[in-house]
């Protein structure tokens, strides 16, 4: 049954729906740089956890004013002054929010700009696709500032460049920005204009796929990731069975089969 997303229940992100199923949604403390408070983790929680049974067919997520987000509170933390047992809880919270995004089989696009840095690394590295523009840089500042990664750069970041590479960035502060962050891997893509008007072209791009053909890309692969090859051909064939063979797919076949559908050419 499908999931009811009502926009008026969030008040750290504001939902934007589109008439093509595109969602585009926007952390929005602008005059807090969109650092994540709790209260915006849940929110993310809330929305990635609904949004693959209410019909989203794809997510742009980007941040208000000109910094995409940076990282964790750290006045709420300072403030807060946590028990190492009240911060692992705040963890496994960003890791439910980010674990949904990642694994709950719509399309996340993210539009990078300015900082994306520590948190804000770890939720950019949480979507499928990341356009960065001209302004976008990344960081990961926790070792400066006398904490550690907790939302899963280890993880994901050392998957997207390398260990090594996620050692100098935490280690010694090193930023990366430009074609060099692209050549890293940080981001799929870069652009001299909008990254926010580039990724609402993408997510529609990508809103056309049939939505349980997404739901594996976006979720199935990932799990893959984490299991042996040997698991992984068994779970690919299982996925591939069910998604194969839906009854939606067969039009496209069959578009193809009768040569109405376009071929796949080289790029001019
Ligand atoms: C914040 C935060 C924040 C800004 N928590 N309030 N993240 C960082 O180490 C990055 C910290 N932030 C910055 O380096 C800069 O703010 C920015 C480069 C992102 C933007 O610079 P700028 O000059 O545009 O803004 P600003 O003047 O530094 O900040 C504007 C306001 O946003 C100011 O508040 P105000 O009330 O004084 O106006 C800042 O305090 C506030 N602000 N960033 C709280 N992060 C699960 S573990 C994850 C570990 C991490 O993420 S570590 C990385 C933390």
């Amino acid at each position: 049954m499908p999931l009811d997303l009502d926009i008026t229940r969030f008040a750290n992100l504001a939902l934007d729906p589109q008439d093509d199923g595109v969602w585009v949604v926007t952390l929005n403390r602008p005059h807090k740089r969109n650092a994540l408070d709790l209260a915006t983790v849940e929110e993310l929680v809330d929305f990635f956890s609904t949004a693959p049974r209410a019909g989203v067919r794809a997510v742009v997520l980007r941040g208000a004013g000109d910094h995409f987000c940076a990282g964790l509170d750290l006045i709420e933390h300072h403030d807060a002054d946590r028990s190492p047992a009240d911060f692992m809880h705040v963890c496994l919270r960003w890791h439910e929010a980010f674990n949904k995004m990642e694994y709950g089989g719509v399309p996340v696009i993210a539009a990078l700009t300015g900082a994306v840095v520590g948190g804000g690394l770890e939720l950019a590295a949480s979507a499928h696709v990341r356009v960065m523009d001209e302004t976008t840089y990344f960081a990961l500042p926790e070792g400066q500032r006398g904490i550690f990664t907790g939302g899963g750069a280890t993880i994901r970041v050392s998957d997207l460049i390398g260990k090594a590479r996620m050692l100098d960035m935490i280690l010694l502060g090193r930023v990366h920005q430009g074609q060099e962050a692209v050549d890293l891997g940080l981001a799929q893509y870069r652009v001299e204009g909008s990254s926010f008007d580039k990724a609402m072209e993408l997510a529609r791009r990508a809103a056309e796929n049939l939505p349980l053909t997404n739901f594996a890309i976006c979720s199935a692969i990932s799990h893959m990731q984490n299991m042996s090859a040997l698991d992984a051909a068994y779970a690919e064939s299982c996925v591939a069975g069910i998604v194969n063979t839906q009854p939606a797919a067969r039009e496209r076949l069959a578009a193809f089969a009768d040569k109405s559908a376009a071929r796949i050419r080289p790029n001019s």
